[in-house]
This record gives structure tokens, C-alpha cells and sequence, in this order.
């Protein structure tokens, strides 16, 4: 039996990277191109945990016999009282993209002293036949440097630097970023999970 892995996102990027993560453990990993009727949930949620079960669950409705994840993410910034957090990807309005939140970002932040310190969250749903059944986080501490570097990854990227590093997630490799990020933990948990299970 083919073993197949649908992630509840639209991010590209975020398929990506957890293909490289997951690729070993399925044949087969698919995003929501391949639920194409799926209306996108409203994320209401006040918390990472809440908006990763409503976009889970919303993709089992439509798919309940296959295994599904979602992945809620985003940063956290210490001197902005936590912000953009849950609302990461819509930091700069309605029509936000990765550059102008990055933009916002550096302009929110000038003045601000280094260490200005930052982590990356996120929260993986495991949803089947209707339910969310398992979930698990990961996140990253690190810095928001004064400036861009780097053109790898997406989001904010090229302005954060991990503990650990003086480079940032745009300049260092797929395998470090993967091997240390908010998303890659939450998803070593799922692989010692799908270890547990089978
Ligand atoms: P889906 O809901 O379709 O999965 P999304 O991009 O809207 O896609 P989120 O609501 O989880 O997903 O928002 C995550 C945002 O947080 C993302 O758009 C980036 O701005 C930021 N982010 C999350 N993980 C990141 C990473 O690894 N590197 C850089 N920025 C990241």
C-alpha cells in the first residue's frame, strides 16, 4: 500500500521543506493542490496550536481516510511584546507578502538595540477520520539581525539568525536550517510518532 501524507498548506515553501524532512517516511507527500475543492478554514484561533487543528481538521473533512498534517508557524519578536506570533504572515495587512512583513519588521525594529531576540514557532496537527490525533511543537531561539542576508528559505528568513550561528536562515544551508528549525522539531516528533505506531 502506498504510503501517503497530505500537508494541509498552500505555502510551497513549507512543502518543501517538509519533504525534505518526511521524504524517507512516505511515498507519497502532497499539499492541498491535491484537495482542490477545499474552502481554506478560517484561522480564528488565539494560539499556533488552535489555527494548526482548524487547518488539520478542515482537510480531514474532505479527506477522512488519509493522514494529514498541518503546520501553524511564525515569530515571535521579545521587543515587540511577542508580535507578529500567530499573525506572522499577515503582519503587513491583507495583502501581505514575504517582503513587505520583512520590511515591516526592520521598520518596527529600528532604534531597537541588539540583542534583538526572537524565536520561530510551530505547531504540526496529525489529523485522521475527522479528529485530531496527535500534535506536536518545535521552535528555535535565535536574533533579528539590522539588516537582510541571504536568499534561502522564505518568510522571515534573511533577518533571522539561530542561536548558535552567525549567519542567517536565508545564507545557511536547507540541511542546517532543517536540522534545527521550529518546523524540523516538530516534525522529529511526528517521525518518532509514525515509529511508535507502526
Ligand atoms: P498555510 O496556512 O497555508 O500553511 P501560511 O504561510 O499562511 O500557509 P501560517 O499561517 O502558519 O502559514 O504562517 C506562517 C508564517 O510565519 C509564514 O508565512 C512566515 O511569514 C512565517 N514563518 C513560519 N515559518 C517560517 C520559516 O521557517 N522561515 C521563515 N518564516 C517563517
Amino acid at each position: 500500500m502506498v504510503k501517503r501524507l497530505i500537508v494541509a498548506t498552500h505555502n510551497a515553501h513549507k512543502t518543501g521543506e517538509i519533504q525534505a524532512i518526511l521524504g524517507d517516511f512516505f511515498d507519497l507527500i502532497e499539499d492541498l493542490t491535491s484537495i482542490p475543492d477545499l474552502k481554506p478554514p478560517v484561522e480564528d484561533a488565539d494560539t499556533f496550536a488552535g489555527n494548526s487543528a482548524i487547518k488539520a481538521l478542515a482537510a480531514s473533512m474532505e479527506r477522512p481516510d488519509a493522514l494529514i498534517i498541518a503546520d501553524d508557524s511564525g515569530l515571535e519578536v521579545d521587543a515587540l511584546g511577542g508580535a507578529p506570533g500567530i499573525y506572522s504572515s499577515r503582519f503587513s495587512g491583507e495583502t501581505a507578502t514575504d517582503a513587505s512583513n520583512r520590511e515591516k519588521l526592520l521598520a518596527d525594529l529600528a532604534g531597537i538595540p541588539a540583542p534583538r531576540t526572537a524565536r520561530f514557532r510551530c505547531v504540526v496537527s496529525v489529523a485522521q477520520g475527522n479528529k485530531v490525533i496527535a500534535s506536536f511543537d518545535g521552535k528555535v531561539e535565535g536574533e533579528i539581525a539590522d539588516s537582510m542576508t541571504g536568499d534561502g528559505g522564505f518568510g522571515y528568513d534573511p533577518l533571522f539568525i539561530p542561536e548558535g550561528h552567525d549567519r542567517s536562515f536565508g545564507e545557511l544551508s536547507e540541511e542546517i536550517k532543517n536540522g534545527m528549525s521550529h518546523r524540523g522539531r516538530a516534525l522529529e516528533q511526528f517521525k518518532k510518532w509514525l515509529q511508535g505506531r507502526s
